[in-house]
């Protein structure tokens, strides 16, 4: 069945598309290491809604930093404060505490069972996302893992789909990208990739512009079969020329 499918490869983001981290998850964490150090700061769910924008823990918690008046200290802070925030959020995904969103086994069994590759490229650190996409996808299921360890410039960059296609061996018309947030979407487009957005509570409301579907969720709707497999990618060719 697979040349029925002009699709290798789907490459999965993350956080917010594989599993709902952000809010419960990655927001507890941060708050918990700004404890730890003796920062007093709490993000509340709607200002970290609006710091998801900054992609990449670090840069996210020095840029709160430096507009909290911190100056000078907030680099160095921030690189302390991360590091503490990482062990805490890969202890919980360690101890199996973070969940997959609804519909990825079976998303992903489909794909595998019809030859589709499946990969991962995140901007999140690899201490984490490595045990996390085991716990949700399984041993083996993942071929290519690109994570924010891996590149110099993290999303809405596009360098981690661009490595990730590169270590598949493929050019972006063979995969699609699987996103949840805009600046994914502007990631996974800036690397020529067709790409299925499938919202959250955080990226409902965003600017989706140039994807190829935009889901609510994983299960049911998602472009699996052939005929909609060629439908996303006649639409993604005509919209690239
Ligand atoms: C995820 C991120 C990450 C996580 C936190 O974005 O921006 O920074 O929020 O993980 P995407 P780290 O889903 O677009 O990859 O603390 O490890 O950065
Ligand atoms: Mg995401």
């Amino acid at each position: 069945m697979t040349d029925i499918c002009a699709l290798d490869a789907v490459i999965f983001d993350v956080d917010g598309t594989l599993a709902d981290t952000e809010r419960d998850g990655h927001r507890v964490a941060f708050n918990a290491a700004f404890a730890a150090h003796g920062v007093e700061v709490t993000w509340d769910p709607d200002e970290y809604g609006l710091l998801l924008k900054i992609t990449g823990g670090r840069h996210r918690i020095a840029a709160d930093l430096r507009a909290r008046g911190f100056g000078q200290t907030a680099d160095q802070l921030a690189v302390d404060v991360h590091r503490t925030k990482t062990e805490l959020f890969r202890d919980r995904v360690l101890a199996g505490e973070i969940l997959p969103r609804a519909g990825v086994a079976g998303l992903v069994s489909g794909l595998r069972a019809i030859g589709v590759r499946v990969a991962v490229a995140t901007t999140g650190r690899r201490a984490w996302a490595e045990p996390l996409v085991r716990h949700l996808l399984g041993e083996g299921t993942v071929e290519v893992m690109v994570t924010g360890d891996d590149v110099h410039r993290l999303k809405p960059d596009p360098q981690v789909y661009q490595l990730a296609l590169r270590k598949l061996g493929l050019t972006p018309q063979a995969a699609l990208a699987v996103e949840d947030s805009a600046v994914g979407l502007q990631a996974a487009l800036g690397a020529d990739l067709a790409t299925v957005v499938v919202t959250n509570g955080y990226t409902a409301d965003q600017n989706f512009s140039g994807a190829a579907a935009i889901l609510p969720a994983l299960n049911g709707t998602f472009p699996l079969t052939a005929e909609r497999c060629r439908r996303l990618h006649h639409r993604w060719s005509v919209d690239h020329g």
